[in-house]
């Protein structure tokens, strides 16, 4: 570890850079993430966000900006089809805020290949998502055939049949295969199956959605990250089970995000992987958390009154909503309030936004510029002091490093820094500078923002570094914009951005 650093005001650039700073901060004024608070009272979700499209990875609105949907998973629709109904989806709309509805018509297990009938409950329920403005994931859930290859014929059919129908609205999401798992894998049975029935949706769909599972019941995203398919409204499914998957499920995600494929975690519960077991209600907090922190949408397995641990609902619960708590098992209150809690400001649940542009024309010269801004989009202040930033890079000059804060609107004796160097370097990251603020930097209010903060970065001996490996540079964002290749914490927990 180096920690080396030194502060030098450029007093006279600094009314220029002042100048500068002010126009910039009016042009980037505009922007905004998607927040209930500013929404007009009564709108549905698919009034508020309209057509969802992938945008570098994320799921985003008709405006562009990154949206988290969040809601509930049926259970088999040939066991729990009667509590999927209008009133029922009316319930988890308004009573628990949900955004998104699962239908899980499974295959085999009495599914729909032996009872095509099945697929009416769809229909009734895709139709109650339009009336009712929720999105709806119309899964087919494959799970004891683990090759979705098995009936991909009835597969290319069934969503040929769905697209002609439903794929002009702007609520349907497709899922391919809930689960593959057994001897299959990606690359040589998933994805060729995934195209097939891509292009059977895309030509009667060009945009809605489209989320494709990987193996091992579809924890194996980093085999998609690697190998993704080609059409640009396509996301990749993870699904966990609180008590069976941690933090190397969490880490794959993250590698799978930073190379820049969107993931959706259209099925996850509180309990262990059989459905049952627990509930893990801490474990799960620290996923609806990892999800909130990265916009992940999600789906909650499952609306059932199976007396089971990750049904939502106690056994002979009402089959049309007005659940009263008392007719909610321990996951399904749990669950509620994930969905209720107020993640929309995005990219993080306690309203931290990190902006960032270069100020580095040339990346191969012995200078790293990143200037910030940190904004509040949450409802309390939050105290400098308590935030750091880190910015990730290669240090190609092996030397100790200089810290300059060239201007920063709340003062430039506020700012301060150390280098840190990875203990395990990464690809594209062996070191990065972390900036904390002093007490006398004051709080950020709600709504405001930090104003710009400009730094550079320098080798002792002036050498020069090459930004084009470095993870957290964005060599054409010369303008402000939200950046999650650098991160926030606030009091030492993660709060924006993606560690690389
Ligand atoms: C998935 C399936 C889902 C299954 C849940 C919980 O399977 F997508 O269909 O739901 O996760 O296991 C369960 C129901 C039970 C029902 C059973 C069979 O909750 O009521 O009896 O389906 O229809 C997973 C997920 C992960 C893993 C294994 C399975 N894993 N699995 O990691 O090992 O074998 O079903």
């Amino acid at each position: 570890m180096m920690k080396r650093q030194w502060v030098l005001p450029r007093i006279a650039k600094k009314v220029a850079v002042m100048l500068t700073a002010v126009l910039l901060l009016t042009l980037t004024n505009g922007f905004n993430w998607n927040t209930q608070m500013t929404e007009a009272a009564g709108t549905t979700p698919v009034e508020r966000y309209g057509q969802l499209s992938v945008k570098n990875g994320k799921l985003v609105d008709k405006n562009g900006k990154p949206v988290q949907l969040k809601g509930i998973s049926s259970h088999g629709v040939q066991w729990y089809g009667d509590l999927i109904n209008e009133d029922s989806m009316k319930w988890l709309r308004d009573d628990w805020g949900i955004s998104l509805f699962r239908v899980a018509l499974y295959t085999k297990e009495d599914g729909y290949i032996s009872n095509p009938s099945l697929k009416d409950k769809v229909k009734e329920a895709i139709e109650a998502a339009q009336k009712l403005g929720l999105y709806v994931i119309i899964d087919w859930h494959i799970l004891s055939d683990g090759d979705p290859n098995i009936y991909k014929n009835e597969a290319k059919a069934f969503f040929n049949e769905f697209a002609t129908q439903y794929g002009h609205l702007p609520n349907v999401i497709y899922e391919l295969a809930n689960e593959p798992n057994g001897k299959v894998n990606w690359d040589n049975q998933i994805r060729p199956y995934a195209l097939e029935v891509s292009q059977v949706i895309r030509a009667k769909d060009p945009d809605n959605i489209i989320i494709a599972g990987t193996g091992t019941w579809s924890q194996d995203v980093h085999d998609a990250a690697n190998n993704p398919l080609p059409d640009k409204n396509t996301m990749y499914t993870v699904h966990f089970y609180a008590g069976t998957h941690g933090q190397y499920l969490r880490d794959r995600i993250d590698n799978a995000l930073n190379k820049g494929v969107g993931v959706f975690v259209t099925e996850w519960g509180t309990s262990d992987a059989s459905g049952d077991g627990g509930p893990f209600l801490n474990e799960s907090k620290v996923w609806t958390d990892f999800m909130a922190s990265r916009g992940i949408s999600w789906a909650n397995w499952s609306l059932a009154d199976k007396e089971e641990v990750s049904a939502a609902l106690l056994p002979e619960a009402d089959r049309k909503g007005g659940w009263p708590d008392s007719q909610l098992s321990a996951s399904g209150k749990f669950v509620k309030q994930a969905i209720l809690e107020d993640t929309s400001n995005h990219g993080d649940g306690s309203g931290i936004v990190l902006q960032y542009r270069t100020a580095d024309t040339n990346n191969k010269d012995n200078a790293i510029r990143p200037v910030f801004n940190i904004k509040n989009t949450g409802k309390a202040a939050v105290k400098l002091s308590d935030l750091k930033i880190r910015y990730y890079y290669t240090d190609e000059s092996k030397q100790a490093q200089q810290f300059f804060l060239d201007w920063a609107k709340i003062g430039n004796g506020k700012v301060t820094a150390t280098f840190v160097t990875l203990p395990n370097p990464k690809a594209k990251a062996d070191k990065y500078v972390e900036i904390s603020f002093t007490d006398a930097a004051g709080s950020i209010q709600p709504g405001e923002e930090s104003g710009e903060i400009k730094s550079r970065i320098h080798a002792v001996n002036w050498s020069n570094f090459d930004e084009a490996n470095d993870y957290s540079y964005g060599a054409d964002q010369t303008a402000f914009a939200d950046w999650d290749h650098a991160t926030v914490y606030n009091q030492g927990k993660l709060v924006w951005g993606i560690q690389p």
